[in-house]
């Protein structure tokens, strides 16, 4: 047959970078960007270069396992995987009812475009309440705000049309993640430079000068935890300046007077103070941001992890909202989303507010008041979940694309959790931390081998932008897509699965497009429409420019404010005021970070990404480096008042000092300091969801964690 050269996208991650596949005989042989690509224009990173490794890797799972009588692996057919997976599904619902059984759906799982509707669809069928996504181990708090506190229906200012930015601990250069109005993933650095050639002003606040920090016209090295200060501050100089939109704060926003009440207690010099910044740098800040005309303050997971992480959101809305940073009536709608089925209109107003954790008649979990968060269950009540007994103790987990022994927090305890379910089924091409543990890991195929479409990755497309792209390589062994295991999980129990657009059939498998068909329906253009244009164009993306909303007037019968006092707003801030988070004898913090050579835990196999680091450094200022007696290259302890974990010291006059600066999801449950050159270690030991965590949204502390470093 030869080389065959097809057009796809990545999916290693959620940026769907462009790319050509070089494939011979089904075997995956090479990857490079696309350079015809209009919006990714060859870009690729080092990650997705890595995609040929791991299809063809020796050691990829191509075929499911499920545990004998004698604890141990044994290969199994999938077809006899899923009957075994049924049936003790039947049994265990049978006995304990359907809030027994757990679905999670990880990072890994989200890369496929079916997996979401599958795995909830697959959940709510069997009526459990309980459906997990690491969407709540990440931000959940940016969910809540928004529908907390209005959101704008024709969406804010893209980043294309702004000429001032604003990232607040988000480093999208290595991350490609930005809620919308932040840079978009394709090929962001180069993004971030040409605008600023066009005069963007930008400003970025991170306790340590990362990637982006480091393009910035005014650097803000906040202090961990510490961004609360910082944007009270930044508002309260907006206020008494009058710099912000007041025509359009009294046209749409309630609650101004107590917000602008509120941040009195935070003067420039006291919350610079706090916040551990220049007073001047502070102001300065706060009068960039006022002074554009166009252009978003957007946070990326730092600062929602590191403990105020609500009201951190929240006053970044408030800073967007009173500066009017929406698209107006007439303007294209921010975002298009080809794929996302829009049942509302995209008008120049405050969409309708929808009920969030705690609103009465939502399901709840059985622990601290948390409850579904649209409709999904906080990840960090899973552990409890499992480990309590009583009504509604889950006793079944099914995990698709996650990984909870390095994902979540406290890994001692989720460790116990997992090894006291029923069954543990693990969705995973690799033998990870966690399918390790598992009672059943069933491989699924990788992404050359399926179908997909742009789902995940629209949000950041200015344009109508969409894709459909077919399975180019061969899957090997036994392995299929995650869509047909949920489906056939829910023949087997006989129980239903209902899309956006009605139920699916259940005698017999729909097709993958049909799936998607009904998955999206509603949406701007059907994926089987996008399949055929796609193919029309050999491949490559297509863009539909005359399908772009217009933002619609504003109806007047539908008329919503922006509530900025809703709820436990402002006055969090003032608890906050009040309260300095200091841990006695725990005089460092642990902030988060992305590796470059991974996505979360997801290419630890690969070998090309293991040559660059085995290990997650532990990166600490050279004068703290000096003062605490440790070695660069030597191993350090890092205690939290939890636990223990190790790291290989390595010094970057980047991080501020005070700090250390960790990538997660590296190690497992029994890495030790032996190993921590070889496999890293895992920052969530240091965690605990009932210790430490938001008020509102429950998100446990995965960043700033106070700690002591000693030499090891
Ligand atoms: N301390 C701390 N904790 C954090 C964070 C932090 O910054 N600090 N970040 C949090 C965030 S933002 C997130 S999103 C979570 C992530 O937490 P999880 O989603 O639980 O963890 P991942 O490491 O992304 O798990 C990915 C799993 O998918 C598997 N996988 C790889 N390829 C495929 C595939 O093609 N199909 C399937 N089915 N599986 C595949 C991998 O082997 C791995 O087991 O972690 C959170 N935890
Ligand atoms: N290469 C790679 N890309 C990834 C991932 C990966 O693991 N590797 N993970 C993916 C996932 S799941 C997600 S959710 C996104 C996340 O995307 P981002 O949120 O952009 O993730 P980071 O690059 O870790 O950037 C977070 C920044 O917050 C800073 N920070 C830490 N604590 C604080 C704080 O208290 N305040 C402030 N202001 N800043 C703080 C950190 O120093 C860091 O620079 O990235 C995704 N992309
Ligand atoms: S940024 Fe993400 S989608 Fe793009 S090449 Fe890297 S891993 Fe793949
Ligand atoms: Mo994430």
């Amino acid at each position: 047959m030869g080389i065959q050269t097809h057009k796809t996208f990545c999916r290693f991650c959620h940026a769907n970078c462009a790319m050509e596949v070089d494939v011979e005989n089904g075997r995956v042989l090479e990857v490079r960007g696309d350079p015809a690509d209009p919006a990714f224009g060859g870009y690729t990173c080092l990650k997705g270069r890595e995609l040929p490794d791991s299809h063809n890797a020796e050691h990829r799972l191509k075929h499911s396992l499920v545990r004998n009588a004698a604890g141990e692996f044994v290969e199994t057919p999938m077809d006899q995987a899923l009957a075994h997976v049924a049936s003790e599904l039947r049994r265990i619902i049978d006995t304990y009812g359907p809030h027994s059984v757990a679905v999670f759906m990880g990072s890994g799982g989200f890369q496929n475009s079916a997996a979401m509707a599958a795995s909830l669809s697959f959940t709510q069928g069997i009526g459990s309440r309980n459906f997990y996504t690491s969407v709540t181990l990440d931000q959940p708090a940016k969910v809540f705000t928004t529908q907390r506190y209005g959101k704008w229906m024709a969406g804010p200012n893209t980043f294309s049309e702004a000429d001032v930015a604003m990232f607040i601990g988000n480093n999208p250069i290595v991350s490609h993640y930005a809620p919308v109005g932040g840079v978009p993933p394709f090929s962001p650095s180069r993004r971030i430079r040409d605008k600023k050639a066009e005069g963007l002003k930008l400003i970025v606040a991170d306790p340590r000068e990362s990637d982006v920090a480091r393009l910035a016209d005014i650097y803000l090295p906040v202090k961990p935890g510490e961004d609360p200060a910082m944007l009270a501050g930044m508002l309260n100089v907006i206020i008494e300046e009058g710099l912000y939109d007041r025509n359009f704060v009294a046209a749409h926003v309630d609650g101004f007077d107590e917000l602008a009440e509120a941040v009195k207690a935070f003067p420039p010099q006291v919350a610079a103070e706090r916040a551990g910044l220049d007073k001047d740098q502070l102001i300065a800040a706060a009068r960039m941001f006022a002074s554009g005309s166009k252009g978003c303050a957007v946070t990326g997971t730092g600062p929602e992890m590191a403990g105020n992480g609500t009201l951190t959101e929240y006053l970044v809305t408030c800073l967007n909202t009173i500066c009017a940073r929406f698209k107006q009536e007439g303007e294209k709608a921010a975002i298009p989303g080809v794929f996302s089925p829009y049942q509302t209109a995209r008008r120049a107003q405050v969409a309708p507010p929808v009920p969030m954790f705690g609103a009465e008649g939502m399901p709840q979990s059985r622990f601290r008041g948390l409850g579904h968060l649209g409709w999904e269950m906080p990840c960090n009540v899973l552990a409890d979940e499992i480990l309590t007994p009583g009504e509604g103790q889950v006793r079944a987990l099914i995990s698709v694309g996650g990984n909870p022994v390095v994902g979540f927090p406290d890994q001692a305890k989720m460790v116990r959790a997992l090894d006291d379910l029923e069954l543990f089924v693990q969705i995973d091409p690799w033998m990870s931390a966690s399918a390790k543990r598992a009672s059943v890991v069933l491989a699924p195929s990788q992404c050359l081998e399926r179908e997909d479409i742009t789902n995940l990755s629209e949000w950041w497309h200015e344009e109508p932008y969409a894709r459909y792209t077919e399975a180019l390589a061969t899957p090997p062994g036994d392995v299929i897509d995650e869509y047909e295991m949920f489906w056939t999980l829910a023949h087997h129990l006989g129980t239903p699965m209902n899309l956006m657009g009605g139920p699916l059939p259940m005698d017999r498998k729909p097709s993958k497009q049909e799936f998607l068909d009904l998955a999206t329906a509603g949406c701007l253009v059907k994926p089987s429409q996008v399949r055929e244009d796609c193919r029309a164009a050999g491949g490559a993306a297509v863009i539909y420019p005359e399908k772009h909303p217009l933002v619609e007037p504003l109806d007047e019968g539908e008329f919503h404010r922006f509530d900025l006092a809703a709820g436990a707003m402002p006055a969090e801030l003032l608890r906050y005021s009040s309260n300095a988070a200091t841990r006695a004898g725990f005089d460092f913090r642990l902030i988060s970070r992305r590796s470059k050579t991974r996505f979360n835990s997801i290419g630890h196999p690969l070998k090309k990404l293991q040559e660059k680091t085995t290990t997650n450094p532990a990166y600490i200022h050279p004068d703290d480096i000096a003062a605490l007696g440790l070695t660069e290259g030597g191993i350090v302890e890092i205690t939290s008042p939890h636990a223990t974990i190790h790291g290989v010291v390595k010094a970057s006059d980047k991080v501020r000092r005070g700090l250390v600066s960790m990538a997660h999801a590296y190690g497992d449950a029994d890495a030790s300091k032996e190993d921590v050159r070889e496999r890293g270690s895992s920052t969530n030991r240091l965690t605990s969801e009932v210790v430490d965590f938001d008020p509102i949204t429950g998100q446990s502390l995965q960043s700033a964690i106070p700690v002591k470093l000693v030499p090891a």
